[in-house]
Protein backbone atom coordinates (compact mmCIF):
# COMPACT_ATOMS: atom_id res chain seq x y z
CA UNK A 1 0.00 0.00 0.00
CA UNK A 2 1.38 3.76 -1.27
CA UNK A 3 1.93 5.97 1.60
CA UNK A 4 0.84 9.05 -0.42
CA UNK A 5 -2.29 9.01 -1.48
CA UNK A 6 -2.83 8.86 -5.38
CA UNK A 7 -4.56 11.99 -6.59
CA UNK A 8 -8.01 10.18 -7.45
CA UNK A 9 -8.50 8.85 -3.86
CA UNK A 10 -8.11 12.35 -2.65
CA UNK A 11 -10.75 14.00 -4.92
CA UNK A 12 -13.45 10.71 -4.01
CA UNK A 13 -13.07 11.62 -0.17
CA UNK A 14 -13.93 15.19 -0.74
CA UNK A 15 -16.98 14.19 -2.58
CA UNK A 16 -18.07 11.54 0.09
CA UNK A 17 -17.31 14.57 2.66
CA UNK A 18 -19.37 16.68 1.22
CA UNK A 19 -22.58 14.06 2.16
CA UNK A 20 -21.21 12.81 5.22
CA UNK A 21 -20.92 16.51 6.67
CA UNK A 22 -24.49 16.94 5.42
CA UNK A 23 -25.63 14.05 7.42
CA UNK A 24 -23.11 14.30 10.28
CA UNK A 25 -24.50 14.66 14.03
CA UNK A 26 -23.54 18.37 14.47
CA UNK A 27 -26.74 19.77 14.94
CA UNK A 28 -27.87 23.10 13.06
CA UNK A 29 -28.36 24.27 16.25
CA UNK A 30 -24.85 24.49 17.00
CA UNK A 31 -23.76 27.62 16.46
CA UNK A 32 -21.04 28.43 13.93
CA UNK A 33 -18.47 29.77 16.46
CA UNK A 34 -19.20 26.58 18.85
CA UNK A 35 -17.99 24.16 16.40
CA UNK A 36 -15.10 26.35 15.27
CA UNK A 37 -14.04 26.75 18.59
CA UNK A 38 -14.43 23.25 18.93
CA UNK A 39 -12.56 22.40 15.97
CA UNK A 40 -9.81 24.24 16.92
CA UNK A 41 -10.08 22.66 20.04
CA UNK A 42 -10.14 19.35 19.17
CA UNK A 43 -7.63 19.88 16.16
CA UNK A 44 -5.02 21.28 19.13
CA UNK A 45 -5.73 18.70 21.63
CA UNK A 46 -7.20 15.63 19.76
CA UNK A 47 -5.92 15.37 16.06
CA UNK A 48 -3.73 12.51 15.18
CA UNK A 49 -3.57 14.51 11.78
CA UNK A 50 -0.23 14.99 10.49
CA UNK A 51 -1.24 18.38 8.20
CA UNK A 52 -3.50 19.80 6.08
CA UNK A 53 -0.99 19.64 3.47
CA UNK A 54 -2.34 16.07 2.11
CA UNK A 55 -5.69 15.77 0.37
CA UNK A 56 -6.53 13.29 2.21
CA UNK A 57 -6.28 14.05 5.85
CA UNK A 58 -8.39 17.67 5.10
CA UNK A 59 -10.91 15.66 3.68
CA UNK A 60 -10.75 13.04 7.03
CA UNK A 61 -11.28 15.64 9.40
CA UNK A 62 -14.48 16.53 9.85
CA UNK A 63 -15.35 12.50 9.43
CA UNK A 64 -13.18 12.22 12.37
CA UNK A 65 -14.89 15.41 14.23
CA UNK A 66 -17.04 13.04 15.88
CA UNK A 67 -15.13 10.40 17.36
CA UNK A 68 -12.82 13.10 18.47
CA UNK A 69 -15.92 14.82 20.25
CA UNK A 70 -16.49 10.55 21.47
CA UNK A 71 -12.34 10.70 22.67
CA UNK A 72 -12.61 14.01 24.42
CA UNK A 73 -15.99 12.82 26.11
CA UNK A 74 -14.38 9.67 27.10
CA UNK A 75 -11.40 11.37 28.49
CA UNK A 76 -13.28 13.83 30.74
CA UNK A 77 -15.64 10.84 31.61
CA UNK A 78 -18.59 12.80 29.77
CA UNK A 79 -21.77 11.13 28.39
CA UNK A 80 -20.54 9.83 24.88
CA UNK A 81 -22.81 11.81 22.29
CA UNK A 82 -20.52 12.52 20.02
CA UNK A 83 -22.08 15.97 19.76
CA UNK A 84 -21.26 19.38 21.02
CA UNK A 85 -23.37 19.35 23.86
CA UNK A 86 -23.46 21.93 26.98
CA UNK A 87 -21.12 19.81 29.13
CA UNK A 88 -18.74 18.75 26.30
CA UNK A 89 -18.36 22.96 25.23
CA UNK A 90 -18.14 23.81 29.37
CA UNK A 91 -15.41 21.29 28.99
CA UNK A 92 -13.70 23.11 25.36
CA UNK A 93 -14.29 26.32 27.15
CA UNK A 94 -12.36 25.15 30.09
CA UNK A 95 -8.39 26.75 30.25
CA UNK A 96 -6.04 24.32 30.35
CA UNK A 97 -2.34 23.92 29.99
CA UNK A 98 -1.21 22.49 26.58
CA UNK A 99 -0.63 18.95 27.23
CA UNK A 100 -2.41 16.97 24.69
CA UNK A 101 -4.26 14.66 26.30
CA UNK A 102 -4.06 11.56 23.52
CA UNK A 103 -0.67 11.23 21.26
CA UNK A 104 0.03 13.09 18.26
CA UNK A 105 1.17 9.93 15.97
CA UNK A 106 -1.05 9.10 13.12
CA UNK A 107 -0.92 5.14 11.39
CA UNK A 108 -2.19 5.12 8.04
CA UNK A 109 -5.73 4.41 7.34
CA UNK A 110 -6.26 0.31 8.48
CA UNK A 111 -3.12 0.50 10.54
CA UNK A 112 -1.22 -1.44 8.18
CA UNK A 113 2.00 -3.10 9.76
CA UNK A 114 4.45 -5.95 9.37
CA UNK A 115 3.05 -9.19 10.31
CA UNK A 116 6.83 -10.44 10.91
CA UNK A 117 9.54 -9.56 13.54
CA UNK A 118 12.68 -9.84 11.19
CA UNK A 119 12.57 -7.93 8.17
CA UNK A 120 15.39 -7.81 5.48
CA UNK A 121 16.52 -4.98 3.64
CA UNK A 122 18.55 -4.49 0.47
CA UNK A 123 20.05 -1.38 -0.45
CA UNK A 124 20.05 -1.53 -4.34
CA UNK A 125 21.28 1.51 -6.21
CA UNK A 126 23.48 4.22 -4.33
CA UNK A 127 23.61 8.06 -5.05
CA UNK A 128 27.49 9.48 -5.94
CA UNK A 129 26.80 11.97 -2.80
CA UNK A 130 27.80 9.87 -0.83
CA UNK A 131 30.00 6.22 -0.38
CA UNK A 132 28.68 3.11 -0.24
CA UNK A 133 29.74 3.03 3.18
CA UNK A 134 28.07 5.97 4.52
CA UNK A 135 24.72 5.03 2.93
CA UNK A 136 25.30 1.83 4.70
CA UNK A 137 26.27 2.95 7.94
CA UNK A 138 23.32 6.11 7.56
CA UNK A 139 20.60 3.22 7.18
CA UNK A 140 21.58 0.56 9.39
CA UNK A 141 21.41 3.56 12.16
CA UNK A 142 18.29 4.79 10.72
CA UNK A 143 16.89 1.33 10.92
CA UNK A 144 18.51 0.41 14.43
CA UNK A 145 16.73 3.74 15.56
CA UNK A 146 13.57 2.02 15.68
CA UNK A 147 14.24 -1.27 15.93
CA UNK A 148 15.77 -0.44 19.47
CA UNK A 149 12.32 0.81 20.66
CA UNK A 150 10.37 -2.50 19.25
CA UNK A 151 10.27 -6.12 18.16
CA UNK A 152 12.02 -6.04 14.92
CA UNK A 153 15.03 -6.53 13.82
CA UNK A 154 16.47 -5.85 10.13
CA UNK A 155 18.82 -8.74 8.31
CA UNK A 156 20.67 -6.92 4.95
CA UNK A 157 20.74 -8.90 2.35
CA UNK A 158 22.65 -8.13 -0.40
CA UNK A 159 20.40 -10.01 -3.76
CA UNK A 160 16.94 -10.68 -4.24
CA UNK A 161 13.67 -9.26 -2.83
CA UNK A 162 13.69 -7.79 0.38
CA UNK A 163 11.01 -6.30 2.80
CA UNK A 164 12.81 -2.77 2.63
CA UNK A 165 13.78 -2.19 -1.01
CA UNK A 166 16.18 0.76 -0.43
CA UNK A 167 17.08 3.20 -3.69
CA UNK A 168 18.08 6.32 -4.72
CA UNK A 169 16.15 7.45 -7.62
CA UNK A 170 15.73 10.41 -10.01
CA UNK A 171 12.96 11.78 -11.59
CA UNK A 172 10.36 8.82 -13.09
CA UNK A 173 11.45 5.29 -11.86
CA UNK A 174 8.59 3.27 -12.25
CA UNK A 175 6.17 3.92 -9.13
CA UNK A 176 4.05 6.75 -10.53
CA UNK A 177 5.45 8.80 -7.79
CA UNK A 178 8.46 10.73 -9.76
CA UNK A 179 10.98 12.69 -8.01
CA UNK A 180 11.05 16.60 -8.83
CA UNK A 181 14.72 17.46 -9.39
CA UNK A 182 16.45 19.19 -6.33
CA UNK A 183 14.32 20.03 -3.45
CA UNK A 184 10.73 19.65 -2.86
CA UNK A 185 10.05 16.29 -2.30
CA UNK A 186 13.07 14.65 -0.74
CA UNK A 187 12.03 10.15 -0.45
CA UNK A 188 9.53 8.29 0.08
CA UNK A 189 8.04 5.32 1.34
CA UNK A 190 5.71 2.89 0.58
CA UNK A 191 3.52 1.33 3.85
CA UNK A 192 3.99 -1.81 5.10
CA UNK A 193 2.72 -4.25 2.36
CA UNK A 194 3.34 -6.94 0.05
CA UNK A 195 5.75 -5.98 -3.25
CA UNK A 196 5.99 -2.30 -3.46
CA UNK A 197 5.43 -2.47 0.61
CA UNK A 198 8.28 -1.02 2.87
CA UNK A 199 10.33 -0.19 -0.13
CA UNK A 200 12.15 3.18 0.57
CA UNK A 201 13.36 5.79 -2.47
CA UNK A 202 15.74 8.95 -2.19
CA UNK A 203 15.87 11.30 -4.64
CA UNK A 204 19.19 11.58 -6.25
CA UNK A 205 18.81 14.96 -7.43
CA UNK A 206 18.92 16.09 -3.87
CA UNK A 207 22.67 16.39 -1.98
CA UNK A 208 22.72 13.78 0.55
CA UNK A 209 25.00 14.03 3.72
CA UNK A 210 26.50 12.19 6.59
CA UNK A 211 26.60 15.75 8.29
CA UNK A 212 24.86 18.89 7.63
CA UNK A 213 25.77 20.15 4.17
CA UNK A 214 22.89 19.16 2.03
CA UNK A 215 19.90 16.87 3.35
CA UNK A 216 21.25 14.52 6.20
CA UNK A 217 20.72 10.39 4.97
CA UNK A 218 20.41 9.50 8.32
CA UNK A 219 17.60 11.87 9.37
CA UNK A 220 15.66 11.52 6.29
CA UNK A 221 16.07 7.45 5.88
CA UNK A 222 14.94 7.18 9.59
CA UNK A 223 11.59 9.54 8.80
CA UNK A 224 11.21 7.41 5.96
CA UNK A 225 11.77 3.92 7.82
CA UNK A 226 9.04 5.63 10.36
CA UNK A 227 6.19 5.07 7.02
CA UNK A 228 7.56 2.27 5.92
CA UNK A 229 7.02 0.51 9.23
CA UNK A 230 3.73 1.91 9.36
CA UNK A 231 3.76 5.41 11.17
CA UNK A 232 2.33 8.66 9.51
CA UNK A 233 3.15 12.21 10.73
CA UNK A 234 3.07 13.41 13.57
CA UNK A 235 1.47 16.70 14.99
CA UNK A 236 4.31 16.48 17.48
CA UNK A 237 7.10 18.89 16.71
CA UNK A 238 9.45 16.93 18.34
CA UNK A 239 8.83 13.88 16.58
CA UNK A 240 10.99 12.49 13.53
CA UNK A 241 7.11 11.85 11.97
CA UNK A 242 6.85 15.80 11.87
CA UNK A 243 6.65 16.79 8.42
CA UNK A 244 9.50 19.45 8.74
CA UNK A 245 13.09 18.45 7.96
CA UNK A 246 15.30 19.11 11.21
CA UNK A 247 18.85 17.38 11.31
CA UNK A 248 19.64 14.98 13.64
CA UNK A 249 22.75 13.76 15.29
CA UNK A 250 23.05 10.11 14.10
CA UNK A 251 25.25 9.48 17.05
CA UNK A 252 23.46 8.79 20.19
CA UNK A 253 19.82 9.53 18.53
CA UNK A 254 17.00 8.47 20.49
CA UNK A 255 13.35 8.21 19.54
CA UNK A 256 10.77 11.26 20.90
CA UNK A 257 8.33 9.66 22.56
CA UNK A 258 5.77 10.20 20.52
CA UNK A 259 7.32 7.68 17.98
CA UNK A 260 8.53 5.24 20.74
CA UNK A 261 4.68 5.36 21.71
CA UNK A 262 3.81 5.64 17.63
CA UNK A 263 5.82 2.93 16.72
CA UNK A 264 4.91 0.93 19.91
CA UNK A 265 0.85 0.95 19.24
CA UNK A 266 1.90 -1.21 15.82
CA UNK A 267 4.43 -3.51 17.29
CA UNK A 268 4.45 -3.09 20.89
CA UNK A 269 7.34 -2.57 23.52
CA UNK A 270 10.43 -4.31 23.05
CA UNK A 271 10.90 -7.34 25.56
CA UNK A 272 13.59 -7.09 27.59
CA UNK A 273 16.10 -9.67 26.73
CA UNK A 274 15.74 -12.92 26.59
CA UNK A 275 13.05 -12.83 26.07
CA UNK A 276 10.42 -15.12 24.08
CA UNK A 277 12.43 -16.78 21.82
CA UNK A 278 10.77 -14.54 18.80
CA UNK A 279 11.96 -11.53 19.73
CA UNK A 280 14.97 -10.34 17.24
CA UNK A 281 18.21 -8.88 18.70
CA UNK A 282 18.00 -12.32 20.80
CA UNK A 283 21.16 -14.21 19.57
CA UNK A 284 19.89 -17.62 17.63
CA UNK A 285 21.37 -19.36 20.94
CA UNK A 286 21.17 -18.44 24.37
CA UNK A 287 24.51 -16.89 25.10
CA UNK A 288 26.33 -19.92 27.83
CA UNK A 289 28.75 -17.86 29.99
CA UNK A 290 29.84 -21.32 31.17
CA UNK A 291 31.21 -21.96 27.95
CA UNK A 292 34.82 -22.55 28.84
CA UNK A 293 36.26 -21.00 25.68
CA UNK A 294 34.53 -17.95 26.42
CA UNK A 295 36.46 -14.54 26.12
CA UNK A 296 35.68 -11.14 26.54
CA UNK A 297 36.10 -7.97 24.55
CA UNK A 298 35.96 -5.65 27.23
CA UNK A 299 35.48 -5.44 31.07
CA UNK A 300 34.75 -2.39 33.14
CA UNK A 301 33.17 -1.25 36.20
CA UNK A 302 30.42 1.26 36.27
CA UNK A 303 29.70 2.36 39.02
CA UNK A 304 28.57 -0.60 41.69
CA UNK A 305 28.27 -2.90 38.39
CA UNK A 306 30.92 -4.73 36.62
CA UNK A 307 29.88 -5.05 32.99
CA UNK A 308 31.36 -7.51 30.48
CA UNK A 309 31.16 -7.23 26.75
CA UNK A 310 31.01 -9.98 24.47
CA UNK A 311 29.88 -9.49 20.73
CA UNK A 312 26.33 -8.47 21.03
CA UNK A 313 26.02 -9.52 24.28
CA UNK A 314 26.23 -7.18 27.67
CA UNK A 315 26.85 -9.46 31.15
CA UNK A 316 26.14 -7.34 33.98
CA UNK A 317 27.22 -8.10 37.66
CA UNK A 318 27.09 -6.43 40.74
CA UNK A 319 30.80 -5.96 41.90
CA UNK A 320 30.58 -7.78 45.09
CA UNK A 321 27.67 -10.42 44.03
CA UNK A 322 28.82 -13.14 41.99
CA UNK A 323 25.40 -14.31 41.66
CA UNK A 324 21.94 -13.18 39.53
CA UNK A 325 24.31 -12.54 36.81
CA UNK A 326 21.88 -11.44 33.49
CA UNK A 327 22.93 -11.75 29.85
CA UNK A 328 21.51 -8.52 27.96
CA UNK A 329 22.57 -6.97 24.69
CA UNK A 330 24.66 -3.95 24.58
CA UNK A 331 22.03 -2.59 22.36
CA UNK A 332 19.99 -2.51 25.32
CA UNK A 333 21.93 -0.50 27.49
CA UNK A 334 23.98 1.39 24.90
CA UNK A 335 21.94 1.30 21.65
CA UNK A 336 24.60 3.26 20.34
CA UNK A 337 27.76 1.07 20.93
CA UNK A 338 25.70 -2.00 19.01
CA UNK A 339 28.03 -4.78 19.38
CA UNK A 340 31.94 -5.60 19.29
CA UNK A 341 32.97 -3.65 21.89
CA UNK A 342 36.99 -2.89 22.07
CA UNK A 343 37.76 -1.14 25.45
CA UNK A 344 36.49 0.10 28.51
CA UNK A 345 37.35 2.06 31.16
CA UNK A 346 36.22 4.25 34.09
CA UNK A 347 37.25 6.89 36.07
CA UNK A 348 35.00 6.50 39.49
CA UNK A 349 35.44 9.95 40.72
CA UNK A 350 34.57 11.54 38.24
CA UNK A 351 31.60 9.10 37.50
CA UNK A 352 33.08 8.73 34.06
CA UNK A 353 33.01 5.94 31.77
CA UNK A 354 34.82 5.45 28.12
CA UNK A 355 33.95 2.94 25.77
CA UNK A 356 35.68 2.18 22.39
CA UNK A 357 35.21 1.05 19.36
CA UNK A 358 37.89 0.90 16.18
CA UNK A 359 39.54 4.94 16.23
CA UNK A 360 36.09 5.91 18.30
CA UNK A 361 34.80 6.18 21.68
CA UNK A 362 31.91 7.35 23.87
CA UNK A 363 31.92 8.76 27.14
CA UNK A 364 28.93 7.91 29.51
CA UNK A 365 27.86 8.84 32.85
CA UNK A 366 26.63 5.55 34.49
CA UNK A 367 24.12 4.71 31.39
CA UNK A 368 24.19 7.60 30.29
CA UNK A 369 25.65 8.58 27.05
CA UNK A 370 27.32 12.37 27.11
CA UNK A 371 27.22 12.73 22.95
CA UNK A 372 28.48 11.62 19.54
CA UNK A 373 31.45 10.12 19.74
CA UNK A 374 34.88 11.07 19.68
CA UNK A 375 38.19 9.77 17.58
CA UNK A 376 40.81 7.97 20.11
CA UNK A 377 43.64 10.57 18.66
CA UNK A 378 41.87 12.97 21.18
CA UNK A 379 44.15 10.83 23.88
CA UNK A 380 47.48 11.28 21.79
CA UNK A 381 47.49 8.15 19.85
CA UNK A 382 49.47 7.53 16.80
CA UNK A 383 47.38 7.54 13.58
CA UNK A 384 49.03 3.94 13.02
CA UNK A 385 46.77 2.65 16.26
CA UNK A 386 43.30 1.81 15.01
CA UNK A 387 41.65 -0.05 17.63
CA UNK A 388 42.53 -0.69 21.31
CA UNK A 389 42.13 -3.52 22.80
CA UNK A 390 41.59 -2.85 26.25
CA UNK A 391 41.86 -0.50 28.87
CA UNK A 392 41.89 -0.09 32.56
CA UNK A 393 42.26 3.03 34.86
CA UNK A 394 44.54 2.21 38.30
CA UNK A 395 43.27 4.36 41.00
CA UNK A 396 45.96 4.82 42.98
CA UNK A 397 48.38 6.69 40.03
CA UNK A 398 45.32 7.71 38.32
CA UNK A 399 46.71 6.47 35.15
CA UNK A 400 44.60 4.81 32.46
CA UNK A 401 46.49 1.56 30.32
CA UNK A 402 46.00 0.98 26.92
CA UNK A 403 47.01 -2.20 25.21
CA UNK A 404 47.24 -2.55 21.43
CA UNK A 405 48.77 -5.35 20.37
CA UNK A 406 51.95 -6.60 22.40
CA UNK A 407 52.69 -2.82 23.34
CA UNK A 408 50.81 -0.75 26.20
CA UNK A 409 50.32 2.90 26.74
CA UNK A 410 50.18 4.80 29.79
CA UNK A 411 47.57 8.27 29.94
CA UNK A 412 47.51 10.39 32.86
CA UNK A 413 44.05 10.99 33.80
CA UNK A 414 44.89 14.22 35.85
CA UNK A 415 47.34 16.18 33.14
CA UNK A 416 44.95 14.86 30.77
CA UNK A 417 48.24 13.78 28.68
CA UNK A 418 49.59 10.61 27.43
CA UNK A 419 52.83 9.72 29.28
CA UNK A 420 56.54 10.36 27.98
CA UNK A 421 58.52 6.76 26.95
CA UNK A 422 55.22 4.98 25.59
CA UNK A 423 54.46 2.57 24.45
CA UNK A 424 56.42 -0.52 25.84
CA UNK A 425 55.98 -4.14 25.47
CA UNK A 426 53.69 -5.46 27.67
CA UNK A 427 55.58 -8.52 28.27
CA UNK A 428 58.54 -6.00 30.16
CA UNK A 429 55.99 -4.54 33.07
CA UNK A 430 53.31 -7.24 32.91
CA UNK A 431 55.23 -10.68 32.40
CA UNK A 432 53.41 -13.32 32.84
CA UNK A 433 50.26 -12.13 30.95
CA UNK A 434 49.50 -13.46 27.06
CA UNK A 435 48.86 -10.50 24.90
CA UNK A 436 46.74 -9.81 22.36
CA UNK A 437 45.25 -8.37 25.86
CA UNK A 438 41.47 -9.03 25.11
CA UNK A 439 39.99 -6.91 28.44
CA UNK A 440 41.24 -5.31 31.53
CA UNK A 441 39.47 -3.97 34.87
CA UNK A 442 40.98 -2.96 38.22
CA UNK A 443 39.56 -4.16 41.63
CA UNK A 444 41.11 -3.83 45.17
CA UNK A 445 44.94 -3.06 43.93
CA UNK A 446 44.90 -6.08 41.24
CA UNK A 447 44.29 -5.49 37.16
CA UNK A 448 42.68 -8.28 35.98
CA UNK A 449 43.65 -9.24 32.60
CA UNK A 450 41.79 -10.85 29.83
CA UNK A 451 43.75 -13.31 26.86
CA UNK A 452 40.79 -15.46 25.20
CA UNK A 453 39.59 -18.06 28.16
CA UNK A 454 42.23 -17.05 30.55
CA UNK A 455 41.93 -13.99 33.26
CA UNK A 456 45.08 -13.41 34.85
CA UNK A 457 45.37 -11.74 38.68
CA UNK A 458 48.05 -9.28 38.87
CA UNK A 459 49.18 -7.65 41.86
CA UNK A 460 49.75 -3.91 41.10
CA UNK A 461 52.17 -3.41 44.23
CA UNK A 462 54.06 -6.99 44.24
CA UNK A 463 54.10 -6.46 40.26
CA UNK A 464 53.38 -10.03 39.28
CA UNK A 465 50.81 -12.57 38.17
CA UNK A 466 49.25 -14.01 41.57
CA UNK A 467 46.76 -16.81 39.83
CA UNK A 468 45.34 -17.39 36.47
CA UNK A 469 41.66 -18.19 36.23
CA UNK A 470 38.61 -19.17 33.62
CA UNK A 471 37.66 -15.91 32.23
CA UNK A 472 34.10 -17.87 32.54
CA UNK A 473 34.46 -18.00 36.18
CA UNK A 474 33.46 -14.55 36.42
CA UNK A 475 30.20 -15.06 35.76
CA UNK A 476 30.07 -17.25 38.70
CA UNK A 477 31.14 -20.62 36.76
N1 LIG B 1 8.50 13.16 1.47
C1 LIG B 1 7.31 12.98 2.10
C2 LIG B 1 7.54 12.33 3.48
O1 LIG B 1 8.14 11.26 3.58
C3 LIG B 1 6.36 12.12 1.33
C4 LIG B 1 4.97 12.42 1.85
C5 LIG B 1 4.23 13.49 1.57
C6 LIG B 1 4.22 11.62 2.74
N2 LIG B 1 3.04 13.38 2.24
C7 LIG B 1 3.02 12.27 2.94
C8 LIG B 1 4.49 10.44 3.37
C9 LIG B 1 2.07 11.74 3.81
C10 LIG B 1 3.54 9.92 4.24
C11 LIG B 1 2.33 10.58 4.45
O2 LIG B 1 7.11 12.92 4.45
S1 LIG B 1 9.39 14.50 1.72
C12 LIG B 1 10.56 15.10 5.44
C13 LIG B 1 10.30 16.09 6.51
C14 LIG B 1 10.15 14.33 3.25
C15 LIG B 1 9.90 15.21 4.24
O3 LIG B 1 10.40 14.39 0.75
O4 LIG B 1 8.59 15.66 1.74
C16 LIG B 1 11.47 14.09 5.63
C17 LIG B 1 11.04 13.31 3.43
F1 LIG B 1 9.39 16.92 6.15
F2 LIG B 1 9.92 15.50 7.64
F3 LIG B 1 11.39 16.74 6.78
C18 LIG B 1 11.72 13.18 4.63
CL1 LIG B 1 12.36 13.93 7.09
CA1 LIG C 1 13.56 16.48 -4.87
ZN1 LIG D 1 9.59 5.88 -5.69
ZN1 LIG E 1 6.98 11.88 5.94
Amino acid sequence: MKVLPAPSFAVLLFVTLKFSTAASSLSSRTSRTNYHLAQAYLDKYYTKEGGPQIGEMVARQRNTMVKKIKELQAFFGLQITGKLDKSTMDVIKRPRCGVPDVANYRLFPGEPKWKKNTLTYRIDKYTSSMTSVEVDKAVEMALQAWSSAVPLSFVRINSGEADIMVSFETGDHGDSYPFDGPRGTLAHAFAPGEGLGGDTHFDNAEKWTMGTNGFNLFTVAAHEFGHALGLAHSSDPSALMYPTYKYQQPYGFRLSKDDVKGIQALYGPRKPFPGNPSVPHTPPHQPDPCDSSSSFDAVTRLGKELLFFSDRILWRRQVHLPAGIQPSTIMSSFPQLMSNVDAAYEVADRGTAYFFKGPHYWITRGFQMQGPPRTIYDFGFPRNVKYIDAAVNVKDTQKTLFFVGDEYYSYDERKGKMEKDYPKYIEEEFSGVNSPIDAAVELNGYIFFFSGPKAYKYNVEKEDVVSVVKSSSWLGC
